[in-house]
C-alpha cells in the first residue's frame, strides 16, 4: 500500500522554501533521534544541496542513548556536524550556535577573502513535521516566539526570529514527501508522530507498534501494563481493565489502541530507537 499524506499548506510551504533559500547562508536540519534514516527528508537533501549544514538529532530524551550515539558517529563520518538534544532541556543554544558557526567557517574564510563585513549568519531551520524546529527556535530565542504543539503541520508559513546577536533563523513548516514508497517509513512516521494518524489504519500501526516492542524493547510492556505475553488482543484487553474503558460488559478494544499509540508516541513506555 503507498499512501499520500501531502497537505496543501506543505505545498505551497515548499515553494516558499525554494524561494527563501537563496537568502539564507546555512540549514539547521532536524532529525528525529528516534529513526534518523527515516526522519530524513529526501527534499531536504535535494532543496538544500548547496549549504552549510547543522544536523541536530531532537528528542534524545526519547530515543536509546547507545543507538544515539551510534547514530551521532555514523553521520559524522560524512564530516557533518551532528549533535543530539533534548530541545526541553539541553543547552540548546550554546551548542546550536557553536555548531553553526562551526559549519559556516569556510563560508566566513570566504567573506573575509572578499572583504565582506561579517554579520549575523542567517539560518533555515528544516524538518519533518513534529520534529522540534519551533521548540528550538523558542529555546534559542528564551521566549515563545512560535507555536509549538505535539501534533504534525502546527506552523504554517515561514517567519524570521532573531535569536542570538550572531544568528537570525528561519522557521518553516515541516515537510514531508508526496509519496511514501516505503511503507515501513510511513509506519515509523506515524508512530513517532510525525504524520497525522487518521492516515494509516489504527489497527495496522498497533499492530506493527506491538511487533517492533516485543522484539526490541520486551521488558516495556510488563514494566508500563504489567502485561507479560505476546498478544495484541489480549493486551489490548490488559488496557481496557486497567482504564475503564468497558461499556455494557464489552470492551472498547478501540480506546485501548489510541491509548497504546499515543503512550507510545510519546515516550511513556521508556527511550526506544526504531532504527
Ligand atoms: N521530549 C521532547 N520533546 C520535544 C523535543 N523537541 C520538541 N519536543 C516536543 O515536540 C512537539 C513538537 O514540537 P514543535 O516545535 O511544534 O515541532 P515542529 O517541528 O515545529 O512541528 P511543525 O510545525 O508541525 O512542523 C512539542 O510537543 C515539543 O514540546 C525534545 O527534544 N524532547
Ligand atoms: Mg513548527
Amino acid at each position: 500500500m503507498s499512501i499520500h499524506w501531502f497537505p496543501g499548506h506543505m505545498t505551497k510551504a515548499k515553494r516558499e522554501i525554494e524561494a527563501r533559500l537563496s537568502m539564507v547562508d546555512c540549514i539547521i536540519e532536524l532529525r528525529d533521534s528516534r529513526l534518523p534514516l527515516s526522519s530524513r527528508n529526501p527534499l531536504i537533501d535535494e532543496l538544500g544541496k548547496d549549504k552549510p549544514r547543522l544536523i541536530v538529532l531532537t528528542k534524545k530524551d526519547m530515543s536509546d542513548p547507545i543507538k544515539t550515539a551510534e547514530w551521532v558517529k555514523k553521520l559524522q563520518e560524512d564530516n557533518t556536524v551532528v549533535i543530539a538534544l533534548n530541545l526541553l532541556k539541553d543547552d540548546t543554544r550554546k551548542l546550536i550556535v557553536d555548531g553553526v558557526l562551526k559549519v559556516m567557517e569556510p563560508k566566513f574564510a570566504r567573506w573575509k577573502s572578499r572583504g565582506i563585513q561579517p554579520r549575523a549568519v542567517k539560518a533555515m531551520v528544516l524538518g519533518i513535521p513534529n520534529v522540534g524546529k519551533s521548540t528550538l527556535i523558542n529555546q534559542l530565542a528564551k521566549k515563545k516566539l512560535m507555536t509549538v504543539a505535539n501534533k504534525p503541520g502546527v506552523t504554517m508559513a515561514l517567519k524570521w526570529a532573531n535569536v542570538h546577536p550572531k544568528l537570525d533563523i528561519l522557521d518553516t513548516p515541516g515537510l514531508l514527501w508526496g509519496r511514501f514508497e516505503d511503507h515501513e517509513v510511513a509506519l515509523k512516521l506515524a508512530l513517532s508522530g510525525s504524520i497525522a494518524e487518521k492516515v494509516l489504519p489504527i489497527e495496522e500501526l498497533c499492530d506493527e507498534g506491538f511487533k517492533f516492542i516485543l522484539r526490541d524493547y520486551p521488558l516495556a510492556l510488563s514494566q508500563r501494563y504489567g502485561y507479560e505475553g505476546s498478544d495484541l488482543t489480549e493486551f489490548l484487553i490488559v488496557i481496557a481493565k486497567k482504564r475503564g474503558y468497558i461499556q455494557n460488559g464489552e470492551y472498547k478494544l478501540n480506546e485501548s489502541m489510541v491509548t497504546f499509540l499515543r503512550e507510545l508516541r510519546q515516550g511513556d513506555l521508556g527511550p526506544m530507537s526504531m532504527e
